[in-house]
């Protein structure tokens, strides 16, 4: 009986960790609808979006560190951490589970990205990480 309390209660505990972890600030310009897709990909995976609508989406992106290069539509922050564009879910799983990266990236707005769907089409593209003292390192290839 006590046994089954405590295994009840380390559930519980560790549902709520992984619950903290997963809400993720997006600002997003009002006009953008691939932002909202995203989102939409967002919370179909489990994260909590706290969704901010920001005219001024270059000014945020200058705060936050987001290199030009690097730059696409929207823009999230989790764990103090940028997501700079239309990244899927499972990378953002990734960058949380390392502490070498200051945020991830991917440039442009690639079709057949999450938030991109366009028919069948897919272009290929590629998860850019960047490293605490500002050098960009591939994280992931689609
Ligand atoms: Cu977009």
């Amino acid at each position: 009986m006590l046994r089954k309390h405590l295994l009840t209660l380390t559930l519980l505990a560790s549902a709520g960790l992984a619950q903290a972890a997963q809400t993720i600030d997006v600002y997003r310009d009002p006009n953008c609808g691939c932002c909202k897709h995203w989102i939409s990909h967002l919370r179909d995976n489990g994260f909590t979006v706290n969704d901010h609508v920001e005219p001024q989406m270059s000014a945020v992106k200058q705060r936050l560190g987001v290199a030009p290069r690097l730059a696409s539509c929207h823009t999230g922050v989790i764990d103090g951490k940028f997501v700079e564009g239309h990244v899927p879910a499972e990378q953002i799983h990734a960058l949380l589970a390392r502490d070498d990266l200051k945020g991830i990236a991917v440039p442009g707005m690639p079709i057949g990205s999450p938030g991109m769907e366009m028919g069948d089409r897919k272009d290929a593209y590629q998860v850019i990480g960047v490293t605490h003292d500002g050098q960009d390192v591939q994280v992931a290839q689609y």
